[in-house]
């Protein structure tokens, strides 16, 4: 491989120097090197860099083209400028001191005429990525395949109404599997943008969701059969581009999981701005998929508040962060998943620079909600309410409930000739609010 000249010749690695520091180039939290737990903050946070948005984003949106113009976008083909891009993504990894990236096929190789032709513009950028992975470190956290921007997509994936369109997702899902597991990918996600319907006037709801969980089933059977050991992961959101995505959230996923018998082959990549359009915090998302035993990993993100769609912003909300990381925790952690950054700059964000600043600033509010929520485990106080709340549970009458060992007669005949009336106790929301406080702001 020739020794391309730099891609980001103005910016140095980025470097920690404390939360004092007024360099806008440094880290103030994220310290990827610090041992907290007999593991480096980097293995803990396991971030990763999102190709299509911080190499495939332009800034484009309904009402006009691209703003953000990057000088290594053109080139004598289109598979010459992927490789390009690919080196210029690689020094990005390296400098912003990420360990892991993600990729949907077509955002690392071009699509060509044919699907064999596509395939064979994939296996060529493997190839680079492999040496790239070598060179650097960096390594794939997951693959996925872009089964939403060709319009044969338009009408669904697995979902189609044509078999022949669902044939085509299964050939490329395939070759995606493939690269993923040539690359050493941890993990591989489905995301189902147009796996739903625009209205029930042209869509059988039920035959489409049988198609779904065989598409996965063949999935499934296929990763196997070619030694894929990573996790494979269903990615909810309720709408945008469809309508109504069949996986609306995490709790419709789990139920759609067990129905077809696919729970114990999946978890959740739960992404920030999906859990809020559906209508949910991300740390409900988070403690759904954790009580299911199926948390596996995060697209971290934002939305925005006053906006209706997945703005897909990076966030700097301490406070959501350290609520998400004390879920996270106290459910043993990511595993093989990690904190992937599936966000964009804004349209008018057309620097290289700011692509540093937007991830920079996503980490540092990981790494500072992360030791936040560690001190608020460690110190106990919010466990320590919960335990006392429901602490009726855990002796005489209320355990035999847990268990199931009472029924209606027994409780009917403890009320009215024991119990009597129950004394109400306070939720304390304010109290526990202001305590959060304290963690967050000193
Ligand atoms: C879109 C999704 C997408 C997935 C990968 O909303 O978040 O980016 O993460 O296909
Ligand atoms: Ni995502
Ligand atoms: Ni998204």
């Amino acid at each position: 491989m020739k020794k391309a000249s730099s891609h980001f010749p103005r910016i140095r690695p980025i470097a920690y120097e404390g939360p004092a520091t007024r360099n806008a180039l440094a880290f103030r939290h994220y310290n990827p090197d610090e041992v907290v737990d007999g593991r480096t903050m980097a293995e803990h946070l396991r971030f990763s860099v999102a190709y299509w948005h911080a190499f495939r984003g332009t800034g484009a949106d309904p009402f006009g083209p691209g703003t953000i113009l990057r000088p290594w976008e053109s080139g004598r083909s289109a598979l010459s400028v992927a490789k390009t891009r690919m080196d210029a993504a690689f020094e990005f990894f390296q400098k912003i001191r990420v360990p892991f990236y993600c990729f949907h096929d077509r955002d690392i190789a071009p699509e060509g005429k044919t699907l064999a032709a596509s395939n064979r513009n994939l296996e060529q950028l493997v190839a680079h990525a492999k040496a790239l992975q070598q060179a650097t470190g960096v390594k794939l956290l997951w693959g996925t395949a872009n089964l939403f921007s060709h319009r044969r997509y338009m009408c669904g994936a697995a979902t189609n109404p044509d078999a022949h369109v669902f044939a085509y997702a299964a050939a490329q899902v395939k070759q995606a599997l493939d690269a993923t597991h040539a690359l050493g990918g941890q993990n591989y996600v489905f995301w189902g943008g147009r796996e739903g319907y625009e209205t029930l006037l042209n869509t059988d709801l039920k035959r489409e969701q049988d198609h779904l969980a065989a598409f996965l089933h063949m999935a499934v059977d296929y990763a196997r059969s070619i030694g894929f050991q990573g996790q494979l992961l269903i990615e909810p959101k309720p709408k945008e581009p469809t309508k109504h995505q069949y996986d609306f959230d995490v709790a419709s996923g789990v139920a759609f999981l067990r129905t077809y018998g696919l729970a114990r082959h999946f978890k959740f990549n739960l992404e920030t701005n999906h859990a809020t359009l559906a209508g949910h915090s991300f740390q409900h998302e988070i403690e759904v998929a954790a009580a299911h035993g199926m948390l596996g990993s995060i697209d971290a993100n934002a939305g925005d508040e006053l906006l209706g769609w997945d703005t897909d912003q990076f966030n700097t909300n301490v406070k959501e962060l350290a609520l998400a990381m004390v879920s996270i925790l106290r459910a043993g952690g990511l595993g093989s998943g990690g904190l992937n950054f599936d966000a964009k700059l804004r349209r008018p964000s057309i620097d290289p620079a700011d692509l540093f600043y937007a991830h920079l600033g996503g980490m540092d509010a990981y790494a500072l909600a992360f030791k936040i929520a560690r001190q608020i485990i460690a110190d106990g106080q919010f466990a320590g309410f919960l335990q006392e709340r429901y602490a009726s549970y855990d002796t005489g009458y209320g355990r035999a409930i847990a268990r199931r060992q009472v029924g209606f007669r027994e409780l009917n005949r403890l009320v009215l000739r024991q119990l009597g009336e129950p004394r109400p106790r306070s939720g304390r929301q304010e109290y526990l609010e202001n305590l959060l406080n304290r963690y967050v702001h000193g």
